[in-house]
C-alpha cells in the first residue's frame, strides 16, 4: 500500500474523553501522521465528546449513522475507503460499527502493525512482527474474516461460517506456534553467535520514534555511504537494532545500539514479540533517552518512553537524558534542566555528551572493581 497513497482515502474517527491528563490534540495529530505514514491520506474526520465510550459502538449509533450518511453524501471520486479508529475498539464494537459504516475498519493497533510489517528488514523482525499481528487478530479479529493479509485485505469482509472460522482459528494457532519456534531459534543462534568485542562496554539509544537516534548514531560513527543507519521523516524507520562500534576517545572503545523507537500506548502484543530485541537493552550500561525538543509534546512522549522503559525494567540503568534537535528547539529554557543539548544535523553538544558518557563509564567500571573486590 506505501507509495500508492491515492489507493487509501481514511475517514477518521476519535472519542474525546475529555481527559484532562491527556488532551486529544496532539495523539490525533500523531495518529493522523501515522495514517499518512502507511496507508494514505485523511479526507474527513469526526471527533465525539464523550464522558465514557458506547459499549455498542465506540461512538453511539446515531453518531455512526451520521458517518455514514456523511460519507455516502459524498461524491464517489472524494469517497473514503477506509475507517480508521483511534480508540481501542472492543470486538462487538467493532462488529457493530461494520454494520452502520460497510467500510473496512483500522483501529490504531493494526495500524502501527502495518507500519511494523511494511518496515521490518530482517528474518526476527518479520517474526517479530508477523506473531505481533497473528496474537491481535486471535484476540480482536475473530468472527468477522481474517484473512491474514495486510491491512485492507480481507479486513473489511464479512464474517465467515462457522466451520471457516475454526478452521482459522486452528490455522492461527499453528501458525502461531511455528513462529515462536523460529523466533526462538533465531533468538538463539544470535546469543551463541557473540564474540570477544562484545565486552565493548554497551550504550543503548533509547526513545520515542522520531526524535533522531538513528542521526545520533550516524553522528557518533562517523558513519559514511552505506554504513549510514537508516534515517528518516518518518515514524518506526528503524525496527531492527543496529550496533556500530566506536572509539569513545583515544583509547576507548564503545558499542552504540540504536533500536526500535516507542510510541504511546505501544501496542502490546508489539512489546511482547520485541520483548528478546528490547531485552538486549538490560545489557547495556548507559542509555541514552532521547527527546526531540524540536516537539512542543516532547513531555508527552519522554513519559510515555519512560513507562515503557519501566515496564522493561530499564529504570535501574544509568540514563542521559538528551534532548536532540536543538537546532530546532521552540522554547529553549523549558527544556529539562538535567537534559543534554545536542544536534545530531549540526554536532552541537556531541563532545560534551561523548564526555558525560565516558565519566558514567567510568563510574561503572569503578564500581564494578569495588564489586569484585569485595566479592574477593
Ligand atoms: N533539525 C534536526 N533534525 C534532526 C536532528 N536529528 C534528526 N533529525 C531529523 O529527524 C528525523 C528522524 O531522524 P531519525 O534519526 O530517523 O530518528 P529515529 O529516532 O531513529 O526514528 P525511528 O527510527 O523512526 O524511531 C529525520 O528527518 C532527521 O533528519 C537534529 O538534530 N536536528
Ligand atoms: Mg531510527
Amino acid at each position: 500500500m506505501n507509495g500508492d497513497k491515492a489507493a487509501v482515502r481514511g475517514f477518521v474517527v476519535a472519542v474525546d474523553l475529555r481527559r484532562p491528563d491527556r488532551p486529544l490534540a496532539p495523539e490525533l495529530a500523531e495518529f493522523e501522521a501515522l495514517i499518512e505514514a502507511d496507508a494514505g491520506i485523511v479526507v474527513d474526520r469526526v471527533v465525539q465528546r464523550l464522558d465514557h465510550v458506547d459499549p455498542a459502538t465506540l461512538i453511539g449509533s446515531g453518531k455512526a449513522r451520521e458517518i455514514a450518511d456523511r460519507i455516502a453524501a459524498m461524491p464517489e471520486a472524494e469517497r473514503p475507503t477506509m475507517i480508521f479508529v483511534f480508540n481501542d475498539l472492543r470486538p462487538r464494537q467493532r462488529t457493530n460499527l461494520m454494520k452502520i459504516i460497510p467500510l473496512p475498519l483500522v483501529d490504531r493497533t493494526m495500524l502501527i502493525l502495518d507500519i511494523f510489517a511494511q518496515r521490518a528488514r530482517t528474518r526476527e523482525g518479520k517474526l517479530q512482527v508477523e506473531l505481533a499481528q497473528l496474537r491481535y487478530s486471535q484476540a480482536n479479529l475473530m468472527g468477522i474474516g481474517t484473512e491474514l493479509s495486510r491491512l485492507g485485505g480481507g479486513i473489511g469482509s464479512r464474517g465467515p461460517g462457522e466451520t471457516k472460522l475454526e478452521v482459522d482459528r486452528r490455522r492461527i494457532q499453528a501458525r502461531v506456534t511455528y513462529l515462536r519456534k523460529q523466533l526462538k531459534d533465531v533468538q538463539t543462534q544470535r546469543s551463541t553467535r557473540r564474540g570477544d568485542h562484545e565486552r565493548d562496554p554497551l550504550v543503548a539509544l533509547v526513545g520515542y520514534t522520531n526524535v533522531g537516534k538513528s542521526s545520533l548514531l550516524n553522528r557518533f560513527s562517523r558513519a559514511e555511504g552505506s554504513q549510514r543507519a537508516f534515517v528518516a521523516n518518518q515514524p518506526f524507520a528503524t525496527l531492527d537494532p543496529t550496533v556500530r562500534r566506536v572509539y569513545l576517545d583515544a583509547e576507548r572503545m564503545v558499542r552504540f545500539v540504536d533500536t526500535v523507537g516507542f510510541i504511546t500506548d505501544l501496542p502490546k502484543d508489539l512489546l511482547a514479540a520485541f520483548r528478546a530485541t528490547l531485552e538486549e537493552l538490560q545489557e547495556a550500561d548507559v542509555l541514552l533517552h532521547v527527546i526531540d525538543a524540536s516537539q512542543s509534546d516532547w513531555r508527552r512522549q519522554r513519559a510515555s518512553v519512560e513507562a515503557i522503559l519501566d515496564t522493561l525494567e530499564l529504570t535501574g540503568k544509568p540514563i542521559i537524558l538528551v534532548a536532540n534537535k536543538i537546532d530546532a528547539a521552540l522554547e529553549l529554557d523549558a527544556l529539562p534542566a538535567d537534559a543534554m543539548p545536542v544536534s545530531a544535523v549540526d554536532g552541537t553538544g556531541i563532545d560534551a555528551l561523548r564526555d558525560r558518557i565516558a565519566q558514567l563509564l567510568d563510574r561503572r567500571a569503578d564500581q564494578a572493581v569495588h564489586v569484585h573486590e569485595e566479592e574477593v
